[in-house]
């Protein structure tokens, strides 16, 4: 069996959003960061109305359903063993036209929440890593990437992790040349009956592919037994960030529970200098 590697967690509680956390997060030695109410109730609420009317679903999921607000990546993703047998060669080309189509959703928030939250979002992380640039992925014109998806994710998601340099390997995405990647959600949500998400303290490697559910996007449960776990229950107006390198999962709403699981979300990725020729960048995208 592949060798996984010593864990480098430092402890498994979440902590807040200062440089020091950030920084251990995005290497690996912390599993969660978390800037509770970072909204005010009133503007989650006021951004889960507006969204809620909006949601669709998601395009190409191999797994329970997902709606959205934006555009995922992951829907023009090889997911499943057939997907990766039917690539068309122009999943980027439809991708791109996909994010033109949203270019403009953001562009209310200010009014709706009193504040732009994304923007806020991205430069509160700007100030904390000055070292770094920050901004969305790009690949020049025409080819900006969408971040800032809004995703209602009540059926759960299977352990899985979001690495792209293995994820999106399939194209010349600049996304697989990052070097480390994290996942944030902006959690809009007043839900609190099931909906946690689970952390694992197993980060993808070439050997958890023996693991893989050649079915959907995700993995068999063998590859996070008796690993280090580190849970979270969102609460409304929350910032989380995890490593999403890191195998993790989101369980299903009970039943009963009657509002939905609503984020705003986005994947933070680290491009080193080698590929900028210039600083390292933090690239957004969804
Ligand atoms: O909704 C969540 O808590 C996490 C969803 C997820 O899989 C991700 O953001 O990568
Ligand atoms: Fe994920």
């Amino acid at each position: 069996m592949a060798i996984i590697a010593e864990s480098q967690w430092k402890r498994t509680e979440p902590t807040s959003l200062t440089r020091e956390a950030f920084l251990d997060l995005l290497f690996g030695r912390t599993p969660l960061v978390r800037e509770e109410q970072f909204l005010k109730p009133a503007q989650s609420e006021a951004l889960y109305n507006h969204f809620v009317p909006l949601i669709s679903p998601y395009l190409h999921v191999t797994g329970p359903p997902v709606s959205k607000v934006g555009v995922a990546q992951f829907e023009f993703q090889a997911q499943s063993a057939e997907d990766f047998k039917n690539r068309t060669g122009d999943e980027k080309q439809r991708y791109f036209q996909e994010c033109e189509k949203y270019r403009t959703m953001h562009d209310g928030l200010a009014e709706i929440a009193g504040e732009d939250v994304w923007a806020k979002m991205s430069r509160t992380i700007a100030e904390l890593v000055p070292e770094y640039d920050v901004g969305v992925a790009s690949e020049g014109p025409g080819k900006t990437y969408f971040s800032g998806i809004v995703r209602k994710i009540n059926s759960g998601v299977p352990i899985h992790c979001d690495w792209a340099p293995y994820d999106c390997a399939t194209e010349d995405w600049i996304l697989s040349k990052i070097t480390h990647q994290l996942a944030v959600n902006l959690y809009l949500s007043p839900a609190t009956r099931g909906g946690s998400t689970t952390v694992f303290d197993v980060q993808w490697w070439p050997g958890a592919l023996e693991y893989r559910d050649p079915d959907t996007y995700g993995y068999f449960e063998a590859l996070v037994k008796n690993r280090a776990t580190a849970t979270f229950q969102p609460g409304m107006g929350d910032l989380c960030f995890f490593n999403s390198r890191n195998m993790h999962i989101v369980r299903p709403l009970e039943p009963g529970e009657d509002t939905q699981r609503i984020a705003m979300s986005s994947f933070i990725g680290l491009l080193p200098s080698e590929v900028t020729g210039g600083k390292p960048k933090l690239i957004f995208w969804s």
